[in-house]
C-alpha cells in the first residue's frame, strides 16, 4: 500500500548551506505555485533543533535549499523553546488565508505544544504555547467545526501515551479533550506510545489519520506508521482503525542512523490527481525521505472487516 521513492533519501544535512547534524521529520505543504514547501528540522551540532525551508518544483527532486534557517528557537521570549523546535505540522487554515504551524517547543519543562502563523515561511507570528509539556504530535484541522477549531495532540502521562483532540474558540482557549485513539497493549506494534504523524487528511469518507506507533522491546524502540478514520464533521469520532502497520523500517536508511529503525512522516501533500498522498518522512532520525501511498487504498484498507471500529479503545480482537 506504501511505496518508497527510489531516490531515498531525498534531503541529508551534507545537501544544507550551512552545518547542521541531521535533517529530518520536516512539515509539508503544496504552494500555489504547484511546488512542495518542506520545513525540516535541522539539529545543530549542539542538539538544538530550528527550521529551514526546502522547495521542490515536482515534489521530488532538485530541492532548493534556503542558505539559512526561516525559525529559530527564541527562548529569550519563548523559555518553553529553551531546548529546540521540533517537527513542525503544517495546516493551511483557509479562513486566515495563512499557514498554522504546530510543533514541538522543547524546554525544561519538557515538550509542549506551540502553535505559530505564517503567510510565506519567512515571517512567523508565534501564539506561543498552546499544549503545555508533556505534550506533542500535534496538527490543526484546516477548518471550524460546530465545536470550534481542532487540534490532535498526543499528551503523556506515567501511564498513557495516546492521541487526543482538543477544541478551541479562538486558538488561544483550549478545552473539551476527548482521546480519540488509544496506544494498544502486549505485543501490539502500537502498544507503547501512539501520536500524529502528517496532519489529517480530508476524504470524502473522513479524515484519514495516519499514526506512528511505537513498540518498545529490548534493543530499543520500532516507529511504525499506521492508520485511522475520523468522523468528517464531529472529528473526535472514531471510525475505522486499521489493525496493521502500514509501513515499517526496512530500508538500511531507516534501520541505520542517530535513532535506528524509525520512520516518522510528518508531512503529507495530496497530488493534482487528489488521490495520491506524498508523505514525507524522517529516517532514523537523521535524513528525509519520501513515501506515497493513495486515498483509494488506504480507505479499502480501512473499509475490509477486519479493520472494524471495535478496535477503538484498543482492547484485543
Ligand atoms: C519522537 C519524536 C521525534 C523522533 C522520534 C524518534 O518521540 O521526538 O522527533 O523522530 O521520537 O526518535
Amino acid at each position: 500500500m506504501v511505496k518508497r521513492y527510489h531516490g531515498n533519501p531525498v534531503l541529508t544535512a551534507s545537501d544544507w548551506h550551512y552545518p547542521v547534524h541531521a535533517v529530518f521529520n520536516p512539515g509539508a505543504t503544496r504552494l500555489e505555485d504547484g511546488s512542495t514547501l518542506l520545513l525540516c528540522r535541522c539539529e545543530n551540532h549542539g542538539g538544538i533543533s530550528h527550521f529551514c525551508r526546502a522547495i521542490s518544483k515536482d515534489g521530488y527532486t532538485n530541492w532548493k535549499v534556503d542558505t539559512e534557517p526561516c525559525l529559530l528557537p527564541s527562548p529569550d521570549s519563548y523559555p518553553e523553546e529553551l531546548w529546540g523546535i521540533e517537527d513542525p505540522r503544517i495546516t493551511y487554515v483557509e479562513e486566515f488565508g495563512q499557514y498554522a504551524i504546530a510543533y514541538t517547543a522543547f524546554g525544561e519543562g519538557g515538550p509542549g505544544v506551540s502553535l505559530a502563523f505564517t503567510k510565506d515561511f519567512l515571517a512567523y507570528k508565534r501564539r506561543g504555547l498552546c499544549m503545555q509539556p508533556e505534550d506533542k504530535d500535534a496538527a490543526l484541522f484546516p477548518r471550524r467545526f460546530k465545536e470550534g477549531f481542532a487540534l490532535i495532540h498526543r499528551p503523556v502521562t506515567s501511564e498513557h501515551a495516546d492521541m487526543w483532540l482538543s477544541y478551541s474558540p479562538d486558538l488561544k482557549n483550549w478545552g473539551r479533550p476527548s482521546r480519540i485513539l488509544k496506544a494498544r497493549k502486549g505485543a501490539w506494534w502500537d502498544a507503547n506510545k501512539i501520536g500524529l504523524s502528517p496532519p489529517p487528511v480530508e476524504t470524502a469518507e473522513g479524515w484519514l489519520v495516519f499514526y506512528h506507533g511505537v513498540r518498545r522491546h529490548a534493543s530499543g524502540s520500532l516507529y511504525r506508521l499506521g492508520v485511522a478514520l475520523l468522523d468528517l464533521e464531529d472529528p473526535s469520532r472514531l471510525v475505522r482503525r486499521g489493525q496493521h502497520w502500514i509501513m515499517g523500517p526496512i530500508e538500511p536508511y531507516e534501520r541505520v542512523g542517530d535513532v535506528p529503525n524509525v520512520v516518522f512522516p510528518t508531512g503529507a501533500v495530496l497530488a493534482e490527481d487528489k488521490d495520491t498522498i506524498v508523505m514525507y518522512y524522517g529516517a532514523a532520525d537523521s535524513s528525509i525521505c519520501i513515501a506515497t501511498t493513495t486515498v483509494k487504498q488506504v480507505l479499502e484498507f480501512l473499509n475490509s472487516k477486519e479493520n472494524d471500529c471495535s478496535l477503538e479503545t484498543g482492547s484485543d480482537p
